[in-house]
């Protein structure tokens, strides 16, 4: 098939969810065309049967907001025209999928160029829910041709809060298993804090991530194990993170590391993840982490129950709970028998519910009913 995919491609799930889709439909010889204000990242150029489009918004003084919506809009339907598309598939709702809605409509005189809408989550629980985006969250929904959300949890909240009455497939994220590995040799040869346990933090560092309470985990976890905090992306919750960093006094324990291409090779170095959000509909960074083996410490919270089991391959705590989760924390580092056996289930999940060979098929099966119409 012949797919244009539209995402945020700077620091953010649904961009990795879209490229990493991208990237398995490529593999599976179809023909994906990136249709991004930017190369999406985690997209290394000249991968074969990937093409990326830039979309260009041109200002003008009498545009105190550059029109961006529109532009892609243009460039969605300039590019299905071009290439022949058979549809086109939009990461998080707005603005995309009513730019995604102006390109069909564009095309529609000549012929059919159906949409399919991948909600991922703040798209809905927060920006959708916002009063000045409720409604066109609502339309560009009930407009698409297909919608998938990444988790239950996501469809349900979509339906009860938007009161939407089409249907929403679930399609859970997905992580490649050959990527994403257990690493014991180079676990045990990290520079970070020779003889330490890591723990790590992915995010882009939002206050739905409660990034500070990862601080206040490791400060805890350090009281009992000699442990170090990876914090990997960036986002407006460094600066206070890095602040509550020096006033517990457990600086030096903490690398703060920017945003970073190739999580694959860092989260192996790690003995458990930590992931303490507020709200997350799916959390693929705790995916990534049991693909590696590495248990995920996280929040009962959203669709995360979905992912993880508690006690089995990781942990859920109730948001907030600094105790709960550095307790959990210290238990499997100090237990080996356990973290063995809760690092070697966390793979198996991974491995037996997520892999991409078994979720990329449930997308090419959507795109087909979908194309059918
Ligand atoms: O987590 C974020 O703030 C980024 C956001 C996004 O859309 O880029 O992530 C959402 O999509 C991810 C991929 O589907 C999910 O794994 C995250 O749980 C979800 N984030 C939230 O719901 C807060």
């Amino acid at each position: 098939m012949r797919i244009g995919i539209t995402c945020y491609p700077t620091y953010g799930g649904s961009g990795i969810v879209a490229t990493e889709l991208g990237l398995e439909l490529a593999n599976r010889g179809h023909s994906v065309h990136f249709i991004t204000y930017a190369n999406p990242i985690r997209l290394d150029p000249g991968i074969k049967h990937i093409h990326y489009h830039e979309v260009e918004v041109s200002n003008y003084p009498l545009f105190q907001y550059p029109p961006y919506s529109l532009a892609l809009a243009s460039r969605m339907a300039e590019v299905a025209e071009r290439y022949d598309l058979d549809l086109l598939h939009v990461h998080y709702a707005i603005p995309h999928s009513i730019s995604a809605l102006l390109a069909r409509d564009m095309m529609a005189k000549r012929r059919r160029l159906p949409f399919v809408t991948t909600l991922h989550g703040t798209d809905i629980t927060l920006v959708g829910a916002d009063r000045s985006y409720f409604p066109i969250t609502k339309f560009s929904i009930e407009q698409s041709n297909g919608v998938t959300a990444v988790s239950d949890y996501l469809r349900r909240q979509t339906m009860e809060v938007f009161g939407i009455e089409n249907s929403i497939r679930v399609i859970l994220n997905f992580v490649n298993c050959d990527m994403y590995q257990p690493d014991p040799q180079r676990r045990h040869e990290q520079t970070f804090a020779p003889g330490e346990k890591l723990l790590v933090h992915l995010s882009n560092f939002r206050p739905v991530k409660r990034v500070t309470d990862c601080v206040r985990i490791l400060a805890q976890v350090r009281k009992h194990v000699a442990a170090h905090l990876l914090m990997v992306g960036d986002g407006p919750e460094r600066g206070p993170a890095e602040r509550l960093a020096w006033e517990l006094g457990v600086a030096r324990h903490v690398s703060f590391l920017g945003k970073q291409d190739h999580v694959e090779r860092l989260i192996p170095l790690a003995h458990v993840l930590l992931l303490p959000s507020e709200l997350e509909s799916f959390g693929l960074a705790a995916l990534e982490a049991m693909a590696c083996g590495v248990p995920p410490v996280a929040t009962r919270t959203g669709g995360l129950g979905e992912l993880v089991t508690h006690g089995v391959d990781g942990f859920l705590e109730p948001v907030g709970d600094i105790e709960a989760h550095s307790a959990q924390v210290i238990q499997l580092l100090s237990e080996p028998a356990l973290y063995r056996q809760v690092s070697g289930r966390a793979r198996e999940t991974a491995l037996t519910r997520f892999c991409t060979s078994l979720i990329i098929p449930q997308y090419e099966n959507y795109y087909r009913e979908i194309c059918a119409g």
